[in-house]
């Protein structure tokens, strides 16, 4: 077993771990973090990826804009890098809240490569 600490300093044995078990959170690998990536289709309205990049993944409009573009002409575009949990989680509200307007919009989450 492998307890994550912060600090050394709380004694192992207090909290009855076997000092050998202890790892600080900065031994460990970080966490894998994966990216949201948007994917073009020929039928959901520039509008709908607009609002959807300033609410599910809080860009100002300008930006919004820009990505909306940019996966209109390149097929795909990346709408941000979170931790697993955090990505899945925004590709869920992306696909659901697209599919409940009747639109084929999605996106997929990708494992950051290190
Ligand atoms: N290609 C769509 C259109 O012409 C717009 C669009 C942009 C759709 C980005 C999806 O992820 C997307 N209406």
């Amino acid at each position: 077993m492998v307890i994550r600490m912060d600090q050394r300093h709380i004694p192992a044995e207090d909290v009855g771990y076997a000092p050998e078990d202890v790892l600080l959170e900065q031994e460990l690998e970080p966490p894998p973090m994966f990216r949201v990536v948007l994917l073009n289709d020929d039928f959901t309205p520039m509008d709908f990826v607009v609002l959807v990049l300033e609410r599910v993944f809080r860009m100002p409009h300008e930006r919004a804009v820009q990505v909306m573009l940019d996966v209109h002409q390149k097929g795909r575009g990346i709408c941000g890098v979170y931790s697993r949990e955090v990505a899945e989680t925004k590709v869920a509200l992306v696909v659901e809240w697209a599919s409940e307007s009747g639109h084929p919009l999605r996106a997929v989450a990708e494992p950051v490569g290190r």
